[in-house]
C-alpha cells in the first residue's frame, strides 16, 4: 500500500478505525486534539503530525472522525488546519456526523485549491470500527467514491453511493432518526412492560421472534437487560445529531414532531448526568419518568 494516510479525531471510533491502515500496511500519520490519545497508534507505528496542517502535508488522503461541526471547524478551517496543507490532489475523506451544510462548505472550499473531499459518515458503531466491518454513505463526486474505495475498505465493509455532497451527511441523519424512534420504542414498551409484570427476557424473546424484529433490539434490549451503559455510541453524540436533523427538517419544511419529543427525553437522560453512557441508558430517563 503506497497512499499515504493521515487520520485526525482518535476517539472511540476513530482510534479503532485508524488502526486497520497500520494493520493493512497503509504509511499513517495521526493527529489528535488530545495528543496522549494518539500515543497507542504512535507506539503501533504511527507517525505524528504537529498539526492538522502537517497531517495534510505528510499525507495523500486524510480521514477525519472528529464529533461535530465545531469540531471541523477547527480541523479544516483553522489557521493550521486541514486546508492549509492540501493542493493540487489532495483528497478530504470525513466519516464525522455533521450537518449537509458544513459538508458542503468544506468541498467547495476543497475543490478550490484543486483538492477534493468526500463526505463518508459510517454506521456500526465501536463493534464495527473494531472489525472493520462499517457500513460507510458517501456523498460528492461519483469518481471521488470509486477512487477512496480501498481507502474506505480499510476500515468498512461496503460503501453505499449516496449523491451529491450533504446527501450523505443527510442520510447519516435520517439513519440516526430511526435508530432513535426504535431506541425510545424499545425503551418505552420495556418499562411499561416491566410495570405490568412483564420480563425483559420475555418481551424481547416476543419482539426477536416477531415480523417486526431487528439485530437493533437484541443490541441494545440485551444491553438493557444487562444493566450494561459501557459506551458504543454516547447520548450527547445522539442528542448532536437529533438536533442537526431538526434543523435541516426545519430548513426543508418537514415537521418531525415525534423526533422532536424523542430529542427531550434524551436531553432529559443528559439532565440527569447520563450523557457520557450509552445510548440504550436513555431507559433509565424513561424510567425516571415512570417513577420505576
Ligand atoms: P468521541 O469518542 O467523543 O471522539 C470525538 C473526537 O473528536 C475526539 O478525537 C475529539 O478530540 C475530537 N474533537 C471533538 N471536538 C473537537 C474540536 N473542537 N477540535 C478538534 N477535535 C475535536 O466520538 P466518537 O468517536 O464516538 O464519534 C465520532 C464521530 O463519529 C461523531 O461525529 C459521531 O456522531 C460519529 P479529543 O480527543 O476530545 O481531543
Amino acid at each position: 500500500m503506497t497512499t499515504r494516510i493521515g487520520f485526525a479525531g482518535l476517539g472511540l471510533m476513530g482510534s479503532r478505525m485508524a488502526r486497520h491502515f497500520l494493520e493493512k500496511g497503509f504509511p499513517l500519520t495521526v493527529w489528535n486534539r488530545t495528543p496522549e490519545k494518539a500515543q497507542e497508534l504512535v507506539l503501533a507505528g504511527a507517525a505524528r503530525a504537529a498539526s492538522p496542517k502537517a497531517l495534510a502535508q505528510a499525507s495523500d488522503v486524510v480521514v477525519s472522525c472528529v464529533s461535530d461541526p465545531a469540531a471541523i471547524e477547527r480541523l479544516v478551517f483553522a489557521a493550521d488546519g486541514l486546508l492549509a496543507g492540501a493542493r493540487s490532489g489532495f483528497r478530504y475523506l470525513d466519516t464525522s456526523t455533521i450537518s449537509p451544510e458544513m459538508s458542503q462548505r468544506v468541498a467547495e472550499a476543497f475543490r478550490a485549491v484543486g483538492a477534493d473531499a468526500l463526505e463518508a459518515p459510517v454506521t456500526g458503531s465501536k463493534l464495527g470500527a473494531e472489525k472493520g466491518t462499517l457500513l460507510l454513505m458517501t456523498g460528492g463526486r461519483r469518481e471521488l467514491h470509486d477512487e477512496l474505495l480501498p481507502v474506505m475498505m480499510a476500515f468498512g465493509s461496503k460503501a453505499i453511493y449516496c449523491g451529491e455532497t450533504g446527501q450523505a451527511a443527510t442520510m447519516k441523519l435520517i439513519g440516526n432518526t430511526v435508530i432513535s424512534f426504535m431506541l425510545e420504542g424499545m425503551c418505552e414498551g420495556l418499562v411499561v412492560g416491566q410495570k405490568a409484570g412483564l420480563s425483559i427476557e420475555t418481551m424481547l424473546e416476543v419482539i426477536m421472534a416477531s415480523g417486526f424484529a431487528s439485530p437493533y433490539y437484541n443490541f441494545k434490549g440485551g444491553a438493557i437487560a444487562r444493566r450494561d451503559f459501557e459506551q458504543h455510541f454516547s447520548i450527547d453524540l445522539l442528542v448532536k445529531d437529533q438536533t442537526l436533523m431538526l434543523a435541516e427538517s426545519a430548513r426543508l419544511g418537514a415537521p418531525m414532531p415525534g423526533l422532536a419529543a424523542i430529542r427531550e427525553v434524551h436531553q432529559a437522560a443528559r439532565a440527569q448526568g447520563f450523557g457520557q453512557e450509552d445510548i440504550a441508558a436513555v431507559v433509565k430517563a424513561v424510567e425516571r419518568a415512570a417513577g420505576a
